[in-house]
């Protein structure tokens, strides 16, 4: 979608300082940071929510939250047998939720003691 932030970040149309890549995703860094650690996972297709891409491709869906993971432990957020110290993945669906993005991300965030509830 030509309209659409992080289509044109896929593209190479907006910079984006990329830390983990696959042929169907994409992960890099948050442009405003929540925690030390803050990475979006994306599909590079477009799809708007976690509930689209479940229901048209759920194996997109699966490689999506494999490069979350791996962007856990790439940033030290998690061993690959483990959870320590741990992270948190968060995906806003609407505008309740604060949804601003119309393009399906998994923010990942660690480095910082999560509390709960979230806000
Ligand atoms: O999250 C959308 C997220 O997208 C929000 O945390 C800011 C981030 N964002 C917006 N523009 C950029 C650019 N250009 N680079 C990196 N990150 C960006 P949502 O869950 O939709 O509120």
């Amino acid at each position: 979608m030509s309209d659409c932030l992080f289509c044109r970040m896929v593209a190479g149309e907006i910079p984006a300082d990329v830390v983990h890549e696959t042929d169907r995703t994409l992960a890099f860094r948050d442009i405003n940071p929540q925690a030390p650690t803050h990475v979006l996972v994306i599909p590079k297709e477009h799809h708007p929510t976690v509930a689209a891409v479940a229901q048209v491709d759920p194996d997109l869906l699966s490689a999506v939250v494999r490069a979350a993971a791996a962007v856990a432990v790439q940033e030290g957020l998690a061993t690959e047998d483990g959870v320590e110290p741990g992270y948190r993945v968060v995906t806003n669906t609407g505008p309740a939720a604060g949804q601003t993005v119309h393009h399906l991300h998994l923010h990942v965030l660690g480095g910082r003691p999560m509390t709960w509830p979230p806000g």
